[in-house]
């Protein structure tokens, strides 16, 4: 559809003044100031898409409904801008990568500004500028300095392709994330930071509780970090002193355990592999190197594995097991052993059917709580019990749910968890164990070998070890190099500069040589929103007491894609600095109070927007036909914030249409002055509805409520002055630009004349008197044949036949019933109006 409009003149102008005024400027000396935050964007060559305007506006709608309201508010933005593409251009073309990011960031910011959004962009950052990443740097050193980041050899995701080590996140299906290449392991020394420590993990799990955050973000994060309780089993393996360590989340099927797996990466692999099963085990381990862990684990997978020739005791009745070699035991999760229990995992259920090995059933489910079909009645459902007790009798399922033990000695009739209690105390009075907790989550892996990131503030010293450079010499900067390529040996492009890489020991003034690899994207975005608090300081990261001014973040508005790493990673570091007394203790020990996820936007089509698809649409040119404010005001009316929805450029010229009747009524001079000093109660409900609106981030609805508002002002009738700037002053948030042009032409202020004072940005928001909205008004549901059709505001000093006149009048009404006969229509008070038509 295309329809002929150009961008209102005024757009621009207002933005210059607000500038000029410094109308978004962050107050001083906040006392209780809030703080409103998105995420801010990678400077992508591509520029903004629609998704960064959605989470954008809404924040900006926050933001500047807070200020209305009186609040000091903290509203900046700035540019995580170390990344792969710009050092991807430099290979292709020899462009330094701060050129193409500096370019980039320009753009992206005269993007951003277009939109009108109440930034103070005196506040800025930018992750890839020396006087930001000095502090990166710092918290390394403060990191370092405390044991929680250390070098490993370790063995890393390799990609072939792009000649760099992956973190875990980065690589999808066993594929690496940009490029597709498949993944395989190298080992080389890396840095890693430990996110795992003890001082931290629990902390990062149990604190989630306590925030304002959407329910699956946390459970993201909790499966991330995955916590298992359970026990660590020590298997003494046959004619040899060794043992073997498990961990199991169920120790009481200990009894049950017929074989053991070890991953083809265990230590004790080739020692305990007998002479005639070496050539097969050795062949296995060679294929298992190169699957992913996800390959490895994926539960369709048909299960491979191979048998070592040697045997185990079962420390609970001194049976000796089989050791096997399997893939589907991760050498990187608990002790990178089991114990196998094939009557109750069905991992070894299935994978002892196909080798043929023993299964002893050692639990009996007691009712029906843990399995998925419910039961009829109550004969009935004891049948069934019984029947799927024989057919684990029988070992024809594999039973994973809870109950009381049998075949397990001692233990038998005790319930599963009375019986996990007590085989642990068994285990450690006998020293065969003990109880233990297991985490998913790994240590973070914290360098990459590549040019563009933060170098790593380390030299290594072959009399001193590893040593932090002064804190005087940061930042320690990128040097120039000619090249970007990776080397493909697991260096970084700075491994060539060996006037860079030369140095001397801080701590003994030797020979030494500097740490080549770099920082993830990850190191500057984890601490960024603290930078925004005093960000031209050049003596701390942050002054404490400016951070206490706003921290922590109030609302924090981002995309679900980070709800992962970007947020834990910022809670740990947060965490680290809060205990090193960076962050005030007032502040407390989480950063981000509130989050709110923005919904995807789709194409038209209902398609992810991809250029493949060509179903992409670019801001740009939304603003430049459009304006700023259609853009703004559609995004918000495309559906409940949260929610993937599609794009529609119909209802986008219908935003247009709206926004044009509310200045028509300026235009055609049909706002007057009336001698009316407080708001009706008609406005105080829109009033009332929109406020809720915003503060639930439920801005569609907002946009209806303005729409139904406008839809009152039938002419000939005028409209009171009053009312209008109270509508206006409500649009303000939502459509800036066309809220202060209609607001100073209603005040006769010419630009000359604009001061921050007299703009609508600064005008306090409406009030009205809540308990006189409940006690004089009801909510009336209109159904239609059936179906609820609309929901309309009554007072309660309306009369029976007013009541009709307006519900029948309502245009949702009348959509429905205008040609058709009422058969019936009757009024149950305060309630429901229900009307049949044929
Ligand atoms: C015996 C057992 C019996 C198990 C049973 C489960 C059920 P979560 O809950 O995810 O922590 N396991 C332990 N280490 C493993 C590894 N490196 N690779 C693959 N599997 C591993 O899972 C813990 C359970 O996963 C452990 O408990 C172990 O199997 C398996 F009826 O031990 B279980
Ligand atoms: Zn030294």
């Amino acid at each position: 559809m295309k329809i002929h409009a150009t961008r209102p003149e005024w757009e621009e102008r207002w933005q210059a003044l607000w500038e000029q005024h410094n109308v978004y400027s962050t107050p001083k000396n906040p006392k209780k100031g809030k703080y409103v935050l998105d995420m801010f964007p990678y400077p992508s060559a591509h520029g903004l898409h629609v998704g960064h305007p959605e989470g954008y506006t809404a924040s900006d709608i926050y933001a500047r409904y807070l200020r209305h309201c009186g609040e000091d508010v903290l509203h900046p933005m700035g540019f995580d801008s170390f990344g792969l593409p710009a050092e991807n251009y430099a290979i292709k073309t020899g462009t330094h990568p701060s050129t193409t990011t500096a370019e980039n960031i320009d753009n992206m910011r005269k993007q951003i500004k277009s939109l009108g959004f109440s930034y103070d962009w005196e506040r800025e950052v930018i992750t890839s500028d020396p006087s930001y990443y000095k502090w990166t740097q710092w918290i390394f050193i403060k990191l370092f300095e405390a044991g929680l980041a250390y070098e490993a050899d370790a063995p890393i995701n390799w990609c072939s392709k792009d000649k760099t080590g992956l973190a875990n996140e980065e690589v999808v299906n066993g594929k690496c994330e940009r490029c597709g290449t498949t993944v395989t392991k190298k080992k080389i020394k890396q840095w890693l930071v430990k996110i795992t420590d003890e001082k931290y993990i629990d902390r990062l799990l149990n604190d989630l509780k306590d925030l304002d955050w959407p329910e699956n973000i946390k459970d993201m994060q909790r499966n991330w970090i995955g916590r298992s309780e359970g026990a660590e089993v020590d298997f003494q393996i046959q004619s040899s002193d060794k043992k073997i360590t498990v961990f199991t989340t169920r120790p009481d099927t200990l009894f049950g355990a017929t074989y053991m797996v070890l991953s083809p990466e265990h230590p004790l692999v080739h020692e305990l592999t007998t002479d005639e099963q070496k050539k097969d085990v050795d062949a296995y381990c060679k294929v298992a190197a190169t699957k992913s862990d996800l390959e490895r684990t994926e539960l369709s997978k048909e299960k491979t594995g191979v048998f070592s020739g040697a045997y185990a005791v079962n420390p609970a009745n001194n049976k000796a097991i089989p050791i096997w070699i399997a893939d589907y035991v991760l050498a990187s999760y608990g002790t990178g052993a089991i114990m196998a229990v094939p009557a109750h995992d069905s991992r070894d259920f299935e994978f002892a059917k196909k080798f043929s090995l023993k299964i002893i059933p050692v639990v009996l489910p007691i009712d029906f709580a843990y399995w998925p079909e419910p039961p009829g009645s109550e004969t009935e459902s004891k049948k069934k019990l019984k029947a799927l007790q024989n057919e684990i009798i029988d070992c024809k399922v594999c039973y994973t749910g809870k109950g009381y033990a049998i075949n397990s000695g001692d233990f038998n009739g005790l319930q599963t968890d009375q019986f996990k209690k007590k085989i642990v105390q068994w285990l450690e009075k006998e020293k065969k164990g003990e109880s233990a907790v297991n985490y998913k989550m790994r240590d973070w892996l914290f360098s990459r070998q590549r040019y563009g990131g933060e170098p790593i503030p380390i030299v290594h010293c072959e009399k001193c070890g590893n040593v932090a450079v002064f804190e005087s010499e940061l930042p320690l900067t990128l040097p120039e190099v000619e090249k970007y390529e990776p080397t493909g040996t697991g260096e970084s492009p700075l491994a060539n500069i060996h006037e860079w890489v030369n140095t001397t020991c801080p701590k003994c003034g030797g020979q030494a040589k500097r740490e080549t690899n770099t920082m993830p994207q990850w190191a500057g975005s984890n601490w960024y929103f603290l930078r925004y608090t005093d960000p031209h300081n050049d003596k701390q990261l942050a002054d404490p007491k400016k951070i206490k001014e706003w921290m922590p973040v109030d609302m924090y508005i981002g995309g679900a894609e980070h709800a992962v790493l970007h947020l834990l990673y910022a809670r740990f570091i947060y965490k680290f600095l809060f205990d090193i007394k960076v962050i005030p203790e007032s502040c407390g020990d989480e950063p981000f109070k509130t989050l709110k996820n923005q919904g995807l936007i789709l194409g038209e089509d209902m398609q992810k927007m991809s250029k493949s698809r060509g179903n992409v649409v670019n801001p740009d040119d939304v603003i430049n036909t459009y304006g700023a404010d259609v853009m703004r005001v559609y995004e918000m009316f495309m559906g409940p914030f949260e929610d993937a929805k599609p794009w529609s450029m119909q209802g986008m010229v219908g935003v247009k249409r709206f926004l044009d009747r509310v200045r028509e009524n300026v235009d055609k001079d049909r706002v007057k002055n009336t001698t009316r000093t407080d708001v009706t109660h008609q406005e105080a409900l829109f009033v009332a509805s929109i406020t809720k609106g915003i503060e639930n981030f439920r801005f569609n609805t907002c946009v209806s409520t303005f729409m139904k508002w406008i839809n009152t002002w039938q002419e000939p009738q005028y409209i009171d002055k009053k009312e209008f700037e109270v509508f206006l002053i409500l649009l303000s948030p939502f459509a800036p630009h066309l809220a202060e042009e209609l607001w100073q032409k209603l005040h006769g202020g010419t630009p000359e004349q604009f001061t921050k004072e007299n703009s609508v940005t600064v005008q306090p928001w409406p009030t009205y008197d809540q308990s006189k909205l409940q006690e004089n008004s009801f909510t009336l549901v209109v159904m239609i044949n059936g179906k609820k059709r609309d929901d309309v505001e009554i007072l309660k000093t309306m009369s029976e036949e007013e009541i009709q006149k307006l519900v029948l009048g309502r245009p949702n009404v009348k959509k429905w019933i205008d040609g058709k006969k009422i058969k019936m229509e009757r009024y149950i008070p305060e309630k429901i109006y229900t009307i049949v038509v044929q």
